[in-house]
């Protein structure tokens, strides 16, 4: 039932949710809400894979992703390979208000975090450090590198990594790990009274990705797009291959042309599945006027959350892939 404001997001965490609700209801701003929300997350490092602590790289570092948009005037602030900040949303915002751009990257992202206030601090934890000390013991070969076939016979020696040209992709990409337990990114949707709309997302990515890897999350259109005339899409899931098909861009346009929230995400994701069949992701849709839909490819199941006056508790709803 179509309703608003709402606010939507992926996965079942609904303390994001709440956070964002509140901030809705209190500031009305629909971008302070998605902030507010996604915030909520890097703090409570949502399943390990949304703020610091998790998803560690090749070399053992936690980086961050992270981009919000304004459905009004088509403002967009992201950041990507986000170094040693753990507030990427915040930064994101800060990339959205404070300049003309749209997406800074890497470490001096982090110096423009650091101009803005964010204060500099290492992105391990005990965790994310017995992680990435694990895979190098069970690993002789990276995750994300399709020439090398891992030897299961040969014990793993030191952890190395490798610069050999990646030539082909062939590795099956479900076999790289991907799968709702260890990749979750919020994705976030937030709409006022008037229909003003909002999204946003945050993620620390791939686990073992390749440092400097940037996902589909802090690419608009990919990662999440608004448009105040349509609705607004967020997409999960594996974002290297979700980013070349532009799915939550593909959503919107679906909706605009008069598909139904539910209608434009199973489209979206059959454009991809075409091309890569064990591909996993899931992607939320709500039309302007608050009616939401879902769906989802490669999880048994996938999870997301809605909040409206008519609740008064956040709603976990879940859609069987
Ligand atoms: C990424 N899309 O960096 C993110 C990961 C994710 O559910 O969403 N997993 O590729």
């Amino acid at each position: 039932n179509a309703e608003l404001p709402i606010v939507v997001n992926t996965w079942p965490w609904p303390q994001a949710t709440d956070a964002a609700w509140s901030s809705l209801i209190s500031s009305s701003s629909v971008l302070d809400a998605v902030e507010q929300g996604c915030t909520r997350c890097e703090v409570d490092q949502c399943d390990g894979s949304v703020g610091y602590g998790g998803s560690p790289d090749e070399m053992g570092e936690t980086t961050l992703d992270a981009m919000i948009m304004d459905g009004g005037n088509m403002n967009v602030g992201a950041v990507g390979c986000l170094r040693e900040v753990k507030n990427a949303i915040g930064v994101a915002r800060r990339v959205l208000e404070n300049t003309e751009h749209t997406l800074l990257v890497g470490q001096l992202a982090t110096e423009f975090a650091k101009e803005m206030g964010f204060k500099q601090e290492s992105l391990t934890t005990n965790h994310s450090q017995q992680m990435y000390d694990d895979w190098k013991a069970k690993n002789c070969q990276p995750n994300y590198r399709s020439n090398v076939t891992p030897d299961p016979t040969t014990s793993c020696g030191p952890y190395k990594p490798t610069n050999q040209l990646n030539t082909e992709k062939t590795k099956p990409r479900v076999e790289l790990g991907i799968d709702q337990s260890n990749h979750d990114t919020i994705g976030m949707l937030a709409i006022d009274m008037n229909g003003h709309i909002a999204a946003g997302t945050s993620t620390n990515g791939m686990t073992h990705k390749v440092p400097g890897r940037v996902g589909d999350s802090p690419l608009p259109g990919s990662g999440c797009y608004a448009d105040d005339l349509v609705g607004g899409a967020v997409a999960t899931g594996d974002g290297d291959v979700m980013m070349r098909f532009l799915p939550a861009y593909q959503a919107v346009e679906s909706m605009r042309q008069g598909a139904s929230p539910t209608q434009a995400t199973e489209d979206a994701l059959n454009r991809i599945l075409k091309h890569f069949p064990s591909f996993s992701g899931a992607l939320v849709a709500v039309t302007k006027d608050g009616l939401v839909g879902a769906a989802c490819t490669g999880f048994s199941s996938f999870h997301y959350c809605v909040r409206t006056k008519s609740n008064p508790m956040t709603s976990v709803i879940s859609v069987k892939c």
